[in-house]
């Protein structure tokens, strides 16, 4: 039976969310969370709906939840006309010819950190590479300096903390607050800057792109910039860790990736899937909504529960498996809006940076593969992941054998 004291903010749910998956599709569905004053949808079929039902559930809680750290309103709180328009200038900032480039800088960037830590024979995947990585890469695309990386990683947990938790403190909001502050500051300068003498980076293009007549004003761009810091660096050093976590833990798998790059497509959209490093996409339901277990009423707060209903046996056979060969992935289509596992969310505002997420994940893990013979978990670690919205390991140590010419092996 479903005990009606268990609740998604408890040490036990963090610990492991994935063990109360089933009992929340099953017997909870619509799990009201009193203490949030929020709902949380599990199964695919009801997260679907609500991501895809543009009119019953609108992305209105970005004004309380994202809004203020920021500083502007994002791409994904627009509608309409706008939405459309400036949404275009986003996706041409993320494909194409441009992608292309961006790519060049992701591989750059990554054989630069990778080097030494191949030498080593050992290096945590998460907090040596992972997060410097992410940071670094970003502000190259941004065309800012990444040897601000430190200082702007510190501005970003704050604006993610914001985001991301359930019930803040008074203290640790005003702490967040300050964070987004700041890294305006630092941001607006040097985005007036690229306004007026436009370069080759994101910044440049995201000011100076015009659709529909309509262009971004620097307010915008800034929230946008921030926007693209945020969602470029939580997640990414996560779904680097799951993957290879995952890997690790299902060697024949590893081994065939290894030997079959073509593999890794379909072995990061499973890792994806089966554990979505953003596990909650808020939504705001505009009027009463009835579902199969509960009604949600009009002005709630509603969290897609994105790992339960990736893992709802309805969707998905052997959910629980981590399996690159399934069937029922549609790899090909994983990263678009065809895509079967909801990790980017579904809808119109289906993250719009899948294209460039996917490239970073694949041109690092390409990069590193090859290299990691004989790789494992270092022994005797503990495993953990934490987060309950943004979710991945604390920290993969990996031991595999030195590359005595790592600059050689990364060309
Ligand atoms: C504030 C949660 C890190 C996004 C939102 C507009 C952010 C938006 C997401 C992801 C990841 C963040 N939502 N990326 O879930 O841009």
């Amino acid at each position: 039976m479903h005990d009606p004291r268990f609740s998604v903010l408890s040490e036990d749910f963090a610990a492991a969310p994935h063990r109360y998956y089933s009992r929340l599709r099953e017997h909870a569905p619509v799990h009201h969370e009193p203490a949030a004053d929020s709902w949380f949808l599990s199964r695919y079929r009801d997260v679907r709906r609500v991501l895809t039902d543009h009119e019953a559930f609108t992305t209105e809680t970005l004004q309380v939840r994202a809004e203020p750290v920021m500083r502007g309103p994002v791409l994904a709180q627009m509608t309409g006309a706008e939405h459309t328009a400036k949404r275009k200038i986003v996706v041409r900032g993320f494909t194409g010819q441009v992608l292309q480039d961006q790519t060049r800088v992701i591989r750059a960037n990554a054989a630069e950190l990778l080097a030494p830590l191949l030498a080593q024979g050992r290096m945590d995947l998460v907090n040596d590479f992972g997060k410097p990585f992410a940071v670094r890469v970003t502000l190259d695309v941004l065309g800012l300096d990444k040897e601000d990386w430190r200082q702007v990683t510190a501005w970003l947990a704050g604006v993610g903390e914001f985001i991301t938790s359930i019930g803040l403190t008074p203290e640790r909001r005003r702490h967040c607050l300050d964070c987004a502050e700041a890294l305006e500051g630092y941001l607006v300068p040097a985005i007036e800057q690229r306004r007026r003498h436009p370069g080759e980076d994101l910044i440049s293009l995201l000011s100076t792109t015009a659709f529909d007549g309509v262009t971004m004003t620097t307010r915008e761009v800034t929230a946008l910039v921030v926007n693209v810091l945020v969602a470029a660096v939580e997640p990414a050093d996560k779904t680097l860790g799951l993957l290879f976590k995952h890997l690790i833990d299902h060697p024949e798998q590893l081994a065939q990736v290894r030997r079959d790059p073509a593999l890794l497509s379909a072995a990061i959209a499973e890792t994806l899937r089966y554990t979505p490093p953003v596990q909650l996409i808020p939504r705001r339901a505009e009027r009463d909504s009835e579902f199969d277990g509960g009604v949600v009423p009009a002005g709630a707060t509603v969290f897609c529960m994105v790992g339960a209903a990736n893992r709802d046996p309805e969707a998905f056979t052997a959910p629980d498996t981590f399996d690159i060969h399934r069937q029922d992935l549609g790899t090909a289509r994983s990263f678009t809006a065809a895509a079967q596992h909801l990790a980017f969310g579904t809808g119109l505002h289906q993250c719009v940076g899948a294209a460039f997420a996917r490239a970073e994940i694949e041109t690092v893990a390409a990069l590193l593969l090859p290299q990691l013979d004989g790789v494992r978990l270092r022994p005797g670690f503990a495993y953990r992941e934490a987060g309950l919205y943004t979710r991945g390991p604390v920290a993969l140590p990996l031991d595999f054998t030195p590359v005595p010419e790592p600059v050689a092996a990364l060309r």
